[in-house]
Protein backbone atom coordinates (compact mmCIF):
# COMPACT_ATOMS: atom_id res chain seq x y z
CA UNK A 1 0.00 0.00 0.00
CA UNK A 2 2.66 2.58 1.22
CA UNK A 3 4.67 0.60 -2.00
CA UNK A 4 3.97 3.55 -4.08
CA UNK A 5 5.95 6.23 -1.86
CA UNK A 6 8.56 5.76 -4.03
CA UNK A 7 6.40 7.00 -7.22
CA UNK A 8 4.36 9.32 -6.11
CA UNK A 9 6.48 12.29 -4.52
CA UNK A 10 8.01 12.35 -7.97
CA UNK A 11 4.88 11.99 -10.00
CA UNK A 12 3.76 14.70 -7.09
CA UNK A 13 6.53 16.26 -7.89
CA UNK A 14 6.28 16.74 -11.42
CA UNK A 15 2.40 17.71 -11.21
CA UNK A 16 3.53 20.38 -8.83
CA UNK A 17 5.93 21.26 -11.23
CA UNK A 18 3.71 21.21 -13.65
CA UNK A 19 0.84 23.13 -11.71
CA UNK A 20 3.27 25.50 -10.52
CA UNK A 21 4.35 26.29 -14.45
CA UNK A 22 0.57 26.04 -15.50
CA UNK A 23 0.08 28.54 -12.61
CA UNK A 24 2.97 30.85 -13.35
CA UNK A 25 1.50 31.14 -16.68
CA UNK A 26 -1.85 32.30 -15.66
CA UNK A 27 -0.56 34.31 -12.81
CA UNK A 28 1.67 36.42 -15.60
CA UNK A 29 -1.31 36.29 -17.95
CA UNK A 30 -3.50 38.00 -15.43
CA UNK A 31 -0.95 40.12 -14.53
CA UNK A 32 -0.74 41.47 -18.10
CA UNK A 33 -4.18 42.03 -18.32
CA UNK A 34 -4.60 43.21 -15.26
CA UNK A 35 -2.28 46.16 -16.33
CA UNK A 36 -3.80 46.56 -19.00
CA UNK A 37 -7.09 47.01 -18.45
CA UNK A 38 -5.75 48.84 -14.72
CA UNK A 39 -3.92 51.09 -18.05
CA UNK A 40 -7.45 51.26 -19.46
CA UNK A 41 -8.95 52.81 -16.15
CA UNK A 42 -6.32 55.28 -15.13
CA UNK A 43 -6.60 56.50 -18.65
CA UNK A 44 -10.65 56.84 -18.86
CA UNK A 45 -10.65 58.38 -15.11
CA UNK A 46 -8.22 60.86 -16.10
CA UNK A 47 -10.56 62.06 -19.30
CA UNK A 48 -13.65 61.58 -18.05
CA UNK A 49 -13.97 64.19 -14.99
CA UNK A 50 -12.57 66.79 -17.67
CA UNK A 51 -14.33 66.21 -20.58
CA UNK A 52 -18.12 64.99 -19.86
CA UNK A 53 -18.75 64.66 -16.20
CA UNK A 54 -21.71 67.15 -15.09
CA UNK A 55 -21.11 68.65 -12.16
CA UNK A 56 -23.31 66.18 -10.08
CA UNK A 57 -20.92 63.56 -10.83
CA UNK A 58 -18.86 63.64 -8.08
CA UNK A 59 -20.64 65.41 -5.10
CA UNK A 60 -19.32 64.77 -1.71
CA UNK A 61 -22.49 65.76 -0.51
CA UNK A 62 -25.66 67.04 -1.55
CA UNK A 63 -28.65 68.56 0.58
CA UNK A 64 -31.94 69.33 -1.87
CA UNK A 65 -33.79 69.87 1.28
CA UNK A 66 -36.86 68.32 -0.60
CA UNK A 67 -38.42 67.38 3.05
CA UNK A 68 -35.15 66.63 4.92
CA UNK A 69 -31.68 67.43 5.22
CA UNK A 70 -30.66 64.25 3.96
CA UNK A 71 -27.57 63.82 1.78
CA UNK A 72 -28.43 63.16 -1.34
CA UNK A 73 -24.89 62.11 -2.84
CA UNK A 74 -24.69 59.14 -1.57
CA UNK A 75 -21.94 59.10 0.97
CA UNK A 76 -24.40 59.47 3.93
CA UNK A 77 -23.20 62.83 5.24
CA UNK A 78 -27.10 63.80 6.74
CA UNK A 79 -27.76 66.81 8.22
CA UNK A 80 -29.56 67.32 11.96
CA UNK A 81 -31.89 70.08 11.64
CA UNK A 82 -31.87 72.39 14.62
CA UNK A 83 -35.57 74.71 14.63
CA UNK A 84 -35.41 75.24 10.59
CA UNK A 85 -38.33 74.55 9.14
CA UNK A 86 -39.34 73.37 5.53
CA UNK A 87 -40.68 76.31 3.38
CA UNK A 88 -40.70 77.37 -0.14
CA UNK A 89 -38.00 76.72 -2.48
CA UNK A 90 -37.01 79.28 -5.14
CA UNK A 91 -39.76 77.59 -7.99
CA UNK A 92 -42.48 78.00 -4.97
CA UNK A 93 -42.71 74.34 -4.56
CA UNK A 94 -43.57 73.89 -0.61
CA UNK A 95 -41.33 72.14 1.64
CA UNK A 96 -38.06 72.24 -0.70
CA UNK A 97 -35.76 74.31 1.14
CA UNK A 98 -35.46 75.35 4.89
CA UNK A 99 -36.43 78.73 7.00
CA UNK A 100 -33.78 79.84 9.28
CA UNK A 101 -35.72 82.26 11.94
CA UNK A 102 -32.28 84.33 12.70
CA UNK A 103 -32.20 83.55 16.19
CA UNK A 104 -31.68 80.03 16.87
CA UNK A 105 -32.05 77.62 14.16
CA UNK A 106 -29.03 76.18 11.84
CA UNK A 107 -28.01 72.33 10.24
CA UNK A 108 -25.38 70.52 11.11
CA UNK A 109 -22.99 68.10 9.33
CA UNK A 110 -20.89 66.21 10.89
CA UNK A 111 -17.50 66.87 10.28
CA UNK A 112 -15.52 64.82 7.95
CA UNK A 113 -12.23 64.86 5.77
CA UNK A 114 -13.82 65.34 2.53
CA UNK A 115 -14.90 68.76 3.47
CA UNK A 116 -11.27 70.07 3.97
CA UNK A 117 -9.26 72.15 0.87
CA UNK A 118 -5.93 70.66 2.46
CA UNK A 119 -7.11 66.82 2.19
CA UNK A 120 -8.76 67.51 -0.79
CA UNK A 121 -6.64 70.13 -2.60
CA UNK A 122 -9.81 71.07 -4.81
CA UNK A 123 -12.85 72.30 -3.60
CA UNK A 124 -16.29 73.65 -4.36
CA UNK A 125 -19.29 74.81 -2.72
CA UNK A 126 -22.79 75.90 -4.29
CA UNK A 127 -24.97 77.72 -2.44
CA UNK A 128 -28.84 79.16 -2.92
CA UNK A 129 -30.01 81.57 -0.20
CA UNK A 130 -32.76 84.41 0.16
CA UNK A 131 -31.77 86.84 3.06
CA UNK A 132 -35.47 87.80 4.41
CA UNK A 133 -33.80 91.15 5.52
CA UNK A 134 -30.62 93.40 5.48
CA UNK A 135 -30.70 93.74 9.07
CA UNK A 136 -30.10 90.88 10.98
CA UNK A 137 -30.78 90.72 14.68
CA UNK A 138 -28.11 88.06 15.48
CA UNK A 139 -24.59 89.32 14.20
CA UNK A 140 -20.99 89.44 14.97
CA UNK A 141 -17.87 91.04 14.56
CA UNK A 142 -18.20 94.72 12.72
CA UNK A 143 -21.79 93.57 12.14
CA UNK A 144 -22.04 90.11 9.72
CA UNK A 145 -24.04 87.01 10.29
CA UNK A 146 -22.36 83.82 9.37
CA UNK A 147 -24.98 81.45 7.28
CA UNK A 148 -22.87 78.67 6.70
CA UNK A 149 -19.41 77.51 7.37
CA UNK A 150 -16.98 75.21 9.03
CA UNK A 151 -15.46 76.66 12.01
CA UNK A 152 -15.23 76.42 15.71
CA UNK A 153 -12.58 78.18 18.16
CA UNK A 154 -9.06 76.99 16.88
CA UNK A 155 -10.54 74.75 14.51
CA UNK A 156 -11.39 76.89 11.61
CA UNK A 157 -11.56 76.19 8.06
CA UNK A 158 -14.36 78.15 5.67
CA UNK A 159 -17.44 80.40 6.13
CA UNK A 160 -19.92 82.07 4.19
CA UNK A 161 -20.87 85.59 5.08
CA UNK A 162 -23.27 88.62 5.02
CA UNK A 163 -22.87 92.19 6.80
CA UNK A 164 -26.13 93.58 8.13
CA UNK A 165 -26.81 96.96 6.90
CA UNK A 166 -25.39 98.07 10.07
CA UNK A 167 -22.36 97.60 10.57
CA UNK A 168 -18.70 99.35 10.97
CA UNK A 169 -16.87 98.89 8.06
CA UNK A 170 -19.00 100.51 5.41
CA UNK A 171 -19.99 96.89 3.98
CA UNK A 172 -23.63 96.67 4.65
CA UNK A 173 -24.76 94.34 1.18
CA UNK A 174 -21.66 92.74 0.86
CA UNK A 175 -21.89 88.55 0.90
CA UNK A 176 -18.44 86.89 0.73
CA UNK A 177 -16.38 84.04 1.40
CA UNK A 178 -13.57 83.11 3.13
CA UNK A 179 -10.56 80.30 4.15
CA UNK A 180 -9.29 80.35 7.45
CA UNK A 181 -5.98 79.02 9.26
CA UNK A 182 -6.89 76.95 12.23
CA UNK A 183 -6.50 79.91 14.47
CA UNK A 184 -8.77 82.35 12.24
CA UNK A 185 -6.97 84.30 10.41
CA UNK A 186 -8.84 84.65 6.81
CA UNK A 187 -8.15 85.39 3.08
CA UNK A 188 -11.46 85.68 1.01
CA UNK A 189 -13.54 86.89 -1.96
CA UNK A 190 -16.69 89.28 -2.01
CA UNK A 191 -19.22 90.89 -3.97
CA UNK A 192 -20.67 94.22 -2.91
CA UNK A 193 -23.92 94.93 -4.85
CA UNK A 194 -27.82 95.95 -3.58
CA UNK A 195 -28.97 92.89 -2.26
CA UNK A 196 -33.04 92.84 -2.58
CA UNK A 197 -35.00 91.24 0.83
CA UNK A 198 -36.62 87.93 -0.07
CA UNK A 199 -35.01 87.49 -3.69
CA UNK A 200 -33.17 84.21 -3.94
CA UNK A 201 -29.73 84.38 -4.55
CA UNK A 202 -26.95 81.52 -6.11
CA UNK A 203 -23.34 81.79 -4.78
CA UNK A 204 -20.05 79.08 -5.48
CA UNK A 205 -16.98 79.41 -4.05
CA UNK A 206 -14.26 76.88 -5.96
CA UNK A 207 -11.16 76.71 -3.86
CA UNK A 208 -8.25 75.35 -5.48
CA UNK A 209 -4.79 75.41 -3.55
CA UNK A 210 -2.41 74.60 -6.18
CA UNK A 211 -3.45 77.59 -7.88
CA UNK A 212 -3.78 79.81 -4.66
CA UNK A 213 -7.37 81.06 -5.51
CA UNK A 214 -10.37 81.59 -4.15
CA UNK A 215 -13.15 82.28 -7.08
CA UNK A 216 -16.50 83.99 -5.50
CA UNK A 217 -19.40 83.54 -8.29
CA UNK A 218 -22.93 85.08 -8.11
CA UNK A 219 -26.17 84.17 -10.02
CA UNK A 220 -23.86 82.06 -12.14
CA UNK A 221 -20.42 84.88 -13.17
CA UNK A 222 -17.12 84.95 -11.64
CA UNK A 223 -17.39 88.18 -8.78
CA UNK A 224 -13.83 87.98 -7.23
CA UNK A 225 -10.79 86.00 -7.63
CA UNK A 226 -8.06 86.08 -4.59
CA UNK A 227 -5.06 84.39 -3.25
CA UNK A 228 -5.30 82.87 0.14
CA UNK A 229 -1.49 81.36 0.57
CA UNK A 230 -0.17 84.74 -1.18
CA UNK A 231 -2.34 86.71 0.60
CA UNK A 232 -0.83 89.12 3.80
CA UNK A 233 -2.51 86.77 6.21
CA UNK A 234 -0.45 83.49 4.48
CA UNK A 235 -3.42 81.12 5.21
CA UNK A 236 -2.45 77.64 4.84
CA UNK A 237 -5.87 75.50 5.45
CA UNK A 238 -5.63 72.57 7.56
CA UNK A 239 -8.31 69.77 8.07
CA UNK A 240 -10.25 70.75 11.34
CA UNK A 241 -12.67 68.89 13.24
CA UNK A 242 -15.63 71.14 13.54
CA UNK A 243 -18.96 70.20 11.91
CA UNK A 244 -20.67 71.91 8.81
CA UNK A 245 -23.39 74.47 9.65
CA UNK A 246 -25.79 75.75 7.85
CA UNK A 247 -28.17 78.94 9.39
CA UNK A 248 -24.87 79.86 11.49
CA UNK A 249 -21.51 78.75 11.78
CA UNK A 250 -20.46 78.47 15.39
CA UNK A 251 -23.56 80.19 17.32
CA UNK A 252 -21.83 83.79 17.23
CA UNK A 253 -24.51 84.70 14.59
CA UNK A 254 -27.40 83.68 12.78
CA UNK A 255 -28.76 83.83 9.11
CA UNK A 256 -32.53 84.92 8.85
CA UNK A 257 -34.06 83.60 5.64
CA UNK A 258 -34.14 80.59 3.29
CA UNK A 259 -31.41 78.02 2.36
CA UNK A 260 -31.23 75.64 -0.28
CA UNK A 261 -29.59 73.10 -2.53
CA UNK A 262 -26.26 72.84 -0.54
CA UNK A 263 -23.54 70.72 -2.80
CA UNK A 264 -19.93 70.28 -1.90
CA UNK A 265 -17.69 69.09 -4.72
CA UNK A 266 -13.67 67.62 -4.03
CA UNK A 267 -13.24 69.41 -6.99
CA UNK A 268 -12.89 72.86 -8.63
CA UNK A 269 -15.88 73.91 -10.66
CA UNK A 270 -15.53 75.56 -13.84
CA UNK A 271 -17.24 78.87 -14.84
CA UNK A 272 -19.35 77.11 -17.20
CA UNK A 273 -20.43 74.00 -14.63
CA UNK A 274 -21.53 77.41 -11.88
CA UNK A 275 -23.62 78.65 -15.11
CA UNK A 276 -24.72 74.95 -15.29
CA UNK A 277 -26.07 74.78 -11.59
CA UNK A 278 -27.73 78.76 -12.06
CA UNK A 279 -29.72 77.77 -14.31
CA UNK A 280 -30.50 74.35 -12.86
CA UNK A 281 -34.00 73.55 -13.67
CA UNK A 282 -36.80 72.76 -11.12
CA UNK A 283 -36.87 68.89 -10.75
CA UNK A 284 -39.59 67.31 -10.86
CA1 LIG B 1 -34.44 72.33 -2.54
Amino acid sequence: MLSTTDDHPIIGARRNQGSDSYAWTVKRLWRTLSAASLLTFSLLATVAPSSAAAPKDRLVARYDFSGSALDLSGQGHHGTVHHARLTRDRFGRPRQAYFFNGSDAYVEVPDHDVFSLSTTGQFSISVWMRPDTLEFISKEGTGYVHWLGKGEAGQHEWVFRMYSRSNTERRDNRTSFYLFNLIGEGAGSFVQEQVIPRRWYHYVAVMSYKDDTITWYKNGKQQDQDPFINSWRHVDPKNGIAPIRIGTRNFKSYFKGAIDDVRIYDWTLSAAEVTQLYHEARRP
